[in-house]
């Protein structure tokens, strides 16, 4: 029974389960789709990476003589249902249709007529790529009250393997080193950047492309420089492993001016679409581990991302959605201002997030929780606006890793199913992590004055706002306690000074 095996643009994986079953009298299909392109104002970035990612390997499948269908842009297919049709027209011979299920709600909603609409068997197989399946992270959640990442990932760590000792128990005998991963910047630090690549003859067509056909998406189409090859993306990862996560380790949460990538790997951009596999880069960090190349502190630091939050967000959102997605508990609905997009505005934190955010497609994840996100919650602007803007902007944004990050654990509009209190944060923490507010227009220290730290001014507020839904988190009574400390006149000042700042976000 031939049939037609349809790879996504996110599944991009030798290994991928529905690969896994192809013979050579089946045809594969890769389409570029207006319907996927389009759903949200991708990137520029994004699409480039995506389509030349898809075209590099249909031409590896060719290679080892796969039949390939590959649909490109310019024969202007709407969707990727309009591209298995037009593919089954192609090639009458096919009679099933098989895929890998797919990363986003969204779009598994509309495959899952496919078997009707096709009058043909269409076969969904697992997406194994993934550590825990949906059924295993049920069963995980099944009965407990919070859902807490901290557990589900000791759980992962036990079902690895990774970095365990022989008594099965975590090396060096504490299963999280986060407190050692939130060190202050010092003034004279240095990055290592992410090693980049030439775009080639495949990467100048798709550039030429996407500024023809997606001119006013966000961000620049010129200097694109990511890999777009599975061969690229682990040379990508081996760079990061010799060079960059020793430091890492201490400075994940670190912010530098005009310092984009500091020391991360920004691997996740490649790990989603499919060019990295989980389990091998797990593999490669723990060896360098084992190997006294790197301290505990970036090897469990990195590893909890991949097997922990990774694993975890993906499996709340098959579990939750889709309700989870209409969630806003805060009820937030300030539209995004226009720096979100062309990151005009003398905040320099935000101004230095967005315009990394726009000239990368790239942002590493305290900027998109502590500051883009964190003003978001602060100014309880748009649930929707803010996770299609996350969705659009970042070349490593699919449904199911950005939903839950942004609406559960920036916005807190899921009422703690992820987080159990919201990462409110005042500039205190941005100055402590930073270095941006010394090139700051607005005083950090000041929470009134005429040129107060929004963040200042606005973290009050969202306190007061919300007494109601907060003041009885029990992770919140600090923050209220101080709240309440100050003598009413001061409160009435923030509060005034909140006003006019809301009043006037858009030029902030
Ligand atoms: C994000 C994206 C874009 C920009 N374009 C395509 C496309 O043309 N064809 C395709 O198969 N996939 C694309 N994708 C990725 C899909 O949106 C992704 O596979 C689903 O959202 C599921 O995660
Ligand atoms: Fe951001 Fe406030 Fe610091 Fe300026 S002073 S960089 S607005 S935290």
């Amino acid at each position: 029974m031939p049939k037609l095996i349809v790879i996504l643009g996110d599944q991009l994986s030798p290994a991928l389960s529905a690969l896994r079953e192809a013979s050579t009298d089946d045809v594969i299909l890769l389409a570029e789709v207006k319907q996927e392109a389009s759903y949200v104002k991708h990137h520029k970035h994004k699409i480039i990476l995506l389509f030349s990612a898809m075209r590099h390997f249909a031409d590896v499948l060719k290679q080892q003589q796969h039949q390939v269908c590959y649909v490109d842009y310019q024969q202007q297919l709407s969707s990727i249902t309009a591209a298995v049709e037009y593919a089954l027209k192609q090639f009458p011979q096919l009679d099933a249709v098989m895929l890998t299920e797919c990363g986003e709600y969204r779009l598994q909603q509309e495959i899952n007529q496919w078997q009707s609409a096709l009058q043909l068997p269409v076969h969904i197989l697992e997406d194994d790529r993934f550590l825990c399946s949906s059924a295993m992270f049920a069963q995980w959640a099944d009965g407990r009250k919070q859902l807490r990442m901290e557990y589900f990932y000791r759980e992962m760590r036990r079902y690895t393997g990774l970095l365990l000792d022989s008594k099965q128990q975590p090396v060096e005998g504490q299963w999280n080193f986060d407190k050692a991963n939130r060190k202050s910047p010092p003034a004279d630090l240095k990055a290592i950047a992410p090693l980049q690549f030439q775009p080639d003859d495949i990467t100048r067509d798709v550039i030429k492309l996407v500024n023809d056909k997606f001119a006013d998406h966000p961000g620049s189409a010129d200097n694109f420089c990511y890999a777009v090859t599975g061969k690229q993306a682990r040379q990508a990862f081996n760079h990061f492993v010799a060079e960059q996560l020793a430091h890492f380790g201490d400075y994940q949460d670190a912010m530098v001016l005009d310092q984009p990538f500091l020391f991360h790997s920004i691997c996740s951009i490649y790990l989603n679409c499919g060019l990295l596999d989980v389990r091998w880069m797990c593999q490669k960090v723990e060896a360098a581990y084992k190997q006294d190349k790197v301290a505990i502190n970036a090897a469990e630091g990195f590893i909890r991302q991949l097997i922990g939050w990774r694993e975890y967000v993906r499996g709340l959102y098959w579990l939750l959605m889709p309700d989870y997605k209409t969630r806003n508990y805060l009820n937030a609905s300030r539209p995004l201002p226009g720096y979100y997009w062309h990151g005009d505005t003398k905040m320099r934190c935000m101004q230095q997030a967005v315009s990394h955010t726009m000239t990368h497609a790239y942002s590493h994840h305290i900027q998109r929780l502590m500051i883009t996100g964190n003003f978001a919650l602060l100014a309880g602007l748009a649930v929707e606006d803010v996770t299609d803007w996350y969705l659009a902007v970042y070349a490593d944004a699919y449904e199911w890793v950005e939903l839950p990050n942004t609406l559960g654990m920036a916005l807190f509009a899921d009422d703690g199913v992820l987080a159990s209190k919201p990462y409110a944060a005042s500039g205190a923490y941005i100055n402590r992590m930073s270095n941006y507010c010394q090139h700051c227009h607005y005083k950090v220290k000041d929470s009134t004055g005429q040129d107060a730290c929004p963040f200042n001014v606005l973290y009050w507020d969202f306190l007061a706002r919300n007494e109601e839904k907060l003041g009885n988190n029990a992770r919140m009574q600090l923050a209220y306690k101080n709240w309440y400390n100050k003598p009413l006149e001061q409160q009435q000042a923030l509060r005034d000074k909140a006003q006019e700042y809301l009043l006037n976000l858009e030029h902030l």
